[in-house]
């Protein structure tokens, strides 16, 4: 049991070519199949169960089954991976709806989308800036909002505004709000997290229609947003798997933070964001973490499995320690043991996690991260093997007696 100790444990030649509209199918993922990036081909899964009886005070065993099975091979992670996303779609947030029909069209830097389902569409645009010159295709970062990270010349920029897909305005205003409830009801589960997710499967779904035109290449995008779309971002990378590079900053508490951390912290009187007071602010979760956010104890996950949904692509994860507010031995911790799924798949040269001070929020390091995150665009998107090192995990400030072991004791498999 936890107690309020310390001790603890150029654009291609479109200029005579300014539109083009494609449409798909419907066919497409489900919310509850299997992301399918751990590896290790199919597997029979073990069912999982439909109500849990959890409590647990430490971070979850990524490696057991809610059945109480165990993962042991890479075929069984891929199982558990798609258990972990039907978890936390169940109790935190929402669920994904599967691929709508999907039409696209492409003018200027426009990349204009319809989603049609039920008998109902909507429609929204993103714009694409800095597409690079030569061959191509070249690579991209979606930035929710705009971008706060520097995007380097040969990757183009998608400015996502996930506001107009699901707002954020309020708690009080905003639930149901947003195109994604105009297609699926107000009353959809979904919380805006998991509608901006929706809206980043559908960039790409519209850039694989569009790749002739726009001369992206969908199989090398990137997601970025800072604090509330940090978190936005995280959860774009787990729950789309086309995402190539995730790239939260600042994401803080209902990103990299992990809800068990953030309590411990709060007892010890930190003053961080926890999970009570994260939905008396805004929509981001599902109403049915309500159930939770006195009981975090009792959720199947926390954070690092957020982690683990993104594994073994690649994730580099910017924290800031000057502020308590996003806790610091939260998201500390937290990518901690998220790391340690990288280190079960054989894949920590593809996990980053970065905690420095110095900056105000969301106005990014790059005397301190910028070599960092380079290293990942690089490497990950522009296809430099030498870019630098991608295997990071690292705090500038001193967290006192934090003792990632205890909060993780469980023993990491080897499912390469
Ligand atoms: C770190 O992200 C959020 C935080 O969760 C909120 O409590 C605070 O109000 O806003 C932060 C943010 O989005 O700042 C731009």
């Amino acid at each position: 049991i936890r107690t309020t100790s310390t001790t603890q444990p150029a654009p291609p030649p479109i200029t005579t070519l300014t539109t083009s509209t494609v449409t798909t199918s419907t066919a497409g993922p489900t919310s509850t199949s299997s992301p399918g990036n751990g590896g290790g081909g199919p597997a029979t899964c073990p069912s999982t169960p439909s109500s849990l009886s959890v409590s647990v005070s430490t971070l979850n065993d990524p490696f057991t089954f809610a059945d109480g099975s165990k993962v042991t091979s890479a075929a069984l992670w891929d199982c558990r991976q798609s258990e972990i996303s039907t978890l936390f779609q169940r109790y935190e947030l929402g669920t994904l709806p599967p691929k709508p029909s999907v039409s696209a069209s492409f003018s200027g830097s426009t990349l204009s989308i319809t989603a049609s389902t039920g008998g109902k569409s909507i429609s929204f645009s993103v714009t694409i800036n800095n597409r690079p010159s030569g061959p191509g295709p070249h690579p991209a970062i979606i930035a929710y909002g705009m971008a706060s990270i520097p995007v380097p010349a040969g990757v183009a920029t998608i400015l996502f505004n996930n506001d107009d897909i699901a707002a954020q305005q309020s708690a009080s205003a905003s639930r149901g709000r947003g195109k994604f409830f105009d297609l699926y009801g107000s009353s959809h589960s979904a919380g805006a997290l998991t509608a901006w997710a929706w809206g980043v499967g559908r960039i790409i779904d519209a850039l694989e229609l569009t790749q002739a035109q726009t001369n992206i290449d969908p199989t090398r995008i990137g997601v970025t947003g800072c604090s509330r779309n940090g978190k936005g971002a995280f959860v774009a990378g787990a729950l789309e798997p086309r995402i190539a590079l995730t790239l939260p900053q600042e994401s803080g508490a209902g990103g990299s933070g992990c809800w068990r951390i953030a309590r411990w912290q709060k007892q010890n009187g930190n003053n961080v964001q926890d999970a009570p007071q994260i939905i008396t602010e805004n929509v981001w979760f599902s109403t049915s973490f309500n159930n939770y956010v006195n009981n975090v104890n009792g959720l199947p996950f926390d954070h690092h499995l957020l982690a683990g949904l993104v594994a073994p692509r690649p994730l580099y994860v910017m924290e800031n320690s000057d502020m308590e507010w996003l806790g610091r031995q939260s998201t500390y911790g937290c990518m901690g043991g998220g790391r340690k799924v990288y280190q079960a798949l054989g894949a920590l040269d593809k996990f980053g996690y970065s905690q420095v001070g110095g900056n105000s929020h969301c106005s990014f390091p790059s005397a301190k991260q910028g070599s960092e995150l380079s290293a990942f665009i690089g490497k990950f998107l522009l296809k430099n093997n030498n870019a630098g090192s991608t295997s990071i995990y690292r705090t500038e400030q001193n967290l006192g007696s934090f003792n990632l072991d205890s909060w993780c004791p469980w023993t990491v498999p080897t499912l390469a």
